[in-house]
C-alpha cells in the first residue's frame, strides 16, 4: 500500500507528492485533475512522484483495486473542479464492491 494512499490530503500549487510503494501490487493513476494539470499514470509495483501545479481536486485511484473503493483525494489550493471531481468519486464509488463510503468520506474533506 502506499504511505498516502487513502489519506487525504492538502497541499498547495507546486507542491509534490511522492506515492510510496511500501507493498506490492498497487499503483497510483489519476482520475480527476483540475483544468490544465497533467495527469498521472503509475506503474503497478512502483512508486511515483508527482508534481501538482494547478489549484484544484485531484482524485486517483490503485488500477488493481479499484472495486475495492481503493482511491484517494488530494486538494490543493482552492477547489475550483469540486463539482467535476465529486463526479469523479461518485462514478469510482458506484463502480466499487466494497469501501463505498471511503471515497466520499475523503471527499467530504474537501473545503470549498
Ligand atoms: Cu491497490
Amino acid at each position: 500500500m502506499y504511505e498516502k494512499a487513502l489519506i487525504d490530503s492538502k497541499a498547495e500549487p507546486g507542491d509534490t507528492v511522492k506515492f510510496v510503494l511500501v507493498d506490492p501490487a498497487h499503483n497510483s493513476v489519476s482520475v480527476e485533475v483540475p483544468e490544465g494539470a497533467e495527469g498521472w499514470q503509475g506503474a503497478m509495483n512502483e512508486g511515483i512522484t508527482v508534481t501538482l501545479n494547478e489549484e484544484g481536486v485531484y482524485v486517483y485511484k490503485c488500477t488493481p483495486h479499484a472495486a475495492l473503493n481503493m482511491a484517494g483525494v488530494i486538494q490543493v489550493g482552492e477547489a475550483v473542479n469540486y463539482d467535476s471531481a465529486k463526479a469523479a468519486v461518485d462514478k469510482l464509488t458506484a463502480a466499487a464492491a466494497t469501501n463505498k463510503d471511503r471515497l466520499t468520506g475523503y471527499f467530504e474533506q474537501v473545503q470549498q
